[in-house]
Formats: C-alpha cells, structure tokens, sequence
C-alpha cells in the first residue's frame, strides 16, 4: 500500500509525501521538497526504511543545486554553526550519491536516543529550511538554468536507485514501477526524458 500526498506552494513546485508499506515487513517513509527552479533553494529530501519495525536506513539532505555542490551561505552558515551528532552507524554512499551536500545525515539509528537524535535534527533543518523559503526572491535567466540543470540532475541520480526500483518492481511490475519513479517520485522538470541511471 502506498499513500502519497503533495502540495504546491509558491516557492515551491512539489511537496511530496509518501509513506508506502510493502507486505507486512517493509515500511517507507520518502519525502522531497522540489523548489521551483526560479529559486536558489535546495531540495530537501529524507528516506527512511524499516525492516519488521526496525529502522534500517534514514537518510535527510538539503541537497545543493548549484555549480560544484555549494549550498547558498546563509544555509552553510547555520548548518556548520550546528552541533552534529555522532551516530554510531554511517552507512556508506552509493555511487550515484554526489547530489547530497557534507551535511547529509545517511545512518543507520541504533535505538530511541538515536532516532531522537535523527527527527531533531531533521526538525532544526527544516524550521531553518521554511524560514529562508519564505524571505526567498526569483533569481534571473542565467541562474535559472543552472539550477535546472542541477534539479535535473538531481532526478536522474535518484532514479538510478535500484533499491527503490527492485523493491516497487517486486510488488507492483516492471512497467508499473518504471512510471511510478518517473512520474511521482522523482518526476523531471519540463519534462525532459531522462532513462534509467542516465544523465539528462
Ligand atoms: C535505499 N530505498 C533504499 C532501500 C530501500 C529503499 C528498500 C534500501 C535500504 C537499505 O539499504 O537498508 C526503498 N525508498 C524505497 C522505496 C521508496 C523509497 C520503495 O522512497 C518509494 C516507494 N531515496 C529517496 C530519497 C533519498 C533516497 C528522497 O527516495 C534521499 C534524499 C536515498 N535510499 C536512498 C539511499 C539509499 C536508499 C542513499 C541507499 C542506497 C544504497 O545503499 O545503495
């Protein structure tokens, strides 16, 4: 079962929620916050994955979309002024992963006091997050392209997710799960084709 919800705001092009339960021992929670790319904001998103009620993997990003994966200062600013916490288990980056930025949270929480630790964190980069969003202006023509270059690119590198693909691909199909990811989770601005695990 899979419930999604999103939202569009003005600043931001898609607001999406999804909290998916695969067979009575897989659940899922995604999330990803796509700005509109006429804005200079980074794309929040967060991917939690529990086995029998466990937590196997929770990751959270404010990724870049800039040249050379820089966040905009005053997001740099707060996230190194932050005390980090020592998760016991990092897990280790796929290949595909050079969208996130050095703050990504990517572990695997050993426990209650871990798990707090996550959602706080979590919680202080989005209350950080929604504050910028709100003062956040339009950039002009040049900056636009960049930064839809970088969402596109950010989409093509999320689509080269094979646990997602294999894991929908075991419940629902194939042709199913290859729109399902094309078109809900990680849907490509206007509409330019990007297959399987390549660059646009
Ligand atoms: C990994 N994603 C996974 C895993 C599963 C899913 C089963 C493996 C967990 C593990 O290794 O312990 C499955 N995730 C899903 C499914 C959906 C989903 C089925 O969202 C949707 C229905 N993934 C995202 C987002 C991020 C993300 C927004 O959707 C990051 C912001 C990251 N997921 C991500 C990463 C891995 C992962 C980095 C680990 C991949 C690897 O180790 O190869």
């Amino acid at each position: 079962m899979i419930k999604n919800q999103c939202y569009q705001t003005r600043t931001f092009r898609k607001l999406h929620l999804e909290l998916a339960q695969i067979g009575s021992s897989l659940d899922i929670l995604h999330c990803v916050m796509f700005p509109r790319p006429e804005f200079d904001l980074p794309i929040f998103g967060a991917d939690l994955v529990a086995g029998r009620g466990k937590l196997a993997m929770a990751i959270a990003d404010l990724s870049p979309v800039r040249d050379q994966q820089q966040l905009p200062d005053p997001y740099q600013q707060h996230l190194e002024s932050q005390p980090r916490y020592d998760f016991r288990h990092q897990r280790h980056f796929p290949e595909w992963a050079d969208i996130f930025s050095d703050f990504c949270l990517f572990v695997r929480p050993d426990g209650e006091r871990e798990e707090t630790a996550f959602v706080d964190t979590v919680d202080n980069y989005l209350a950080f997050h929604c504050q910028q969003v709100q003062d956040a202006e339009p950039v002009d023509g040049d900056r636009r392209k960049a930064i839809m270059v970088a969402h596109q690119h950010y989409c093509a590198q999320q689509l080269r997710n094979d646990n997602s693909r294999r894991v929908l691909e075991k419940a629902f199909g194939e042709p199913w799960a290859e729109r399902y990811m094309t078109t809900v989770l990680v849907d490509v601005p206007l509409g330019v084709p990007v297959g399987k695990g390549k660059m646009p």
